[in-house]
């Protein structure tokens, strides 16, 4: 689909990992992100390890002029209690589609093709609408339930519906912030957790198996 893989730095700028992305210092939606700070050089700017890797997409943005299509995964960093379900660093996939005329369509069909494509089936999808600074508006992409078929089950929290991964129409003081014109210029974006994609492909309860090194969960794949 004409999508170009692309990486950036861990370390990031408060600007690129959060201002830019509409998320201000005193906001409390900054909330969202328990960050691991830098400790940082007296009159330097405050660095930080990067949360999501939505800097890498702004960096991308001020450096090539639009129609852009990126695919961007990359290791992330959260300062949060584990679980079975959290890690302390994980793997997200990003996408960054940015052109004339893009709509909420494009947007829907191309994360459907994608899923149908990575799980090797014709996947149900749904949008819901949900809340993130960068995009207006913004959704989370729902899964049909792939142990019950819909029909409702515990995994599923008796929905029929898995919560998959957020995403949205690229908020206009973003493409600002990045040196594009809103006017001209628009785009969807989202970002999955990968660990918890490959987590649905092979049935792995626990995302921490993936870090801790221990060879007999390891030796499987
Ligand atoms: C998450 C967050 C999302 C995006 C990431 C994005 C990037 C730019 C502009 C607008 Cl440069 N949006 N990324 C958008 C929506 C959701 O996901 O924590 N996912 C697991």
């Amino acid at each position: 689909m004409g999508f170009s893989v692309i990486s950036g730095p861990h370390i990031e700028t408060e600007w690129y990992n959060f201002d830019a992305l509409n998320i201000p210092k005193d906001h409390p939606a900054r909330d969202l992100w328990d960050t691991f700070w830098l400790k940082n050089k007296k009159g330097k700017e405050k660095m930080l390890l990067r949360t999501h890797t939505s800097p890498v997409q702004v960096r991308y943005m001020e450096k090539h002029n639009p129609p852009l299509r990126i695919i961007v995964p990359g290791r992330v960093f959260r300062h949060e209690a584990s679980d079975a379900s959290h890690d302390i660093q994980f793997y997200q996939v990003e996408g960054l589609m940015v052109d004339t005329d893009i709509s909420v369509a494009d947007f829907k069909g191309i994360i459907q093709q994608f899923l149908n494509s990575f799980f090797a089936r014709k996947i149900k999808t749904r949008l819901r609408p949900s809340y993130f600074p960068f995009v207006e508006p913004g959704f989370e992409i729902d899964i049909q339930c792939f142990i019950c078929g819909g029909k409702g089950c515990s995994t599923c929290g008796h929905t029929g519906w898995l919560e998959l991964c957020p995403g949205g129409m690229v908020h206009p003081f973003v493409l600002k912030s990045a040196g594009l014109n809103p006017k001209n210029w628009q785009g969807f974006a989202f970002g999955m957790g990968f660990d918890r994609l490959v987590m649905m492909t092979y049935k792995i309860n626990d995302i921490r198996l993936f870090y801790n090194g221990d060879l007999r969960f390891l030796n499987q794949f």
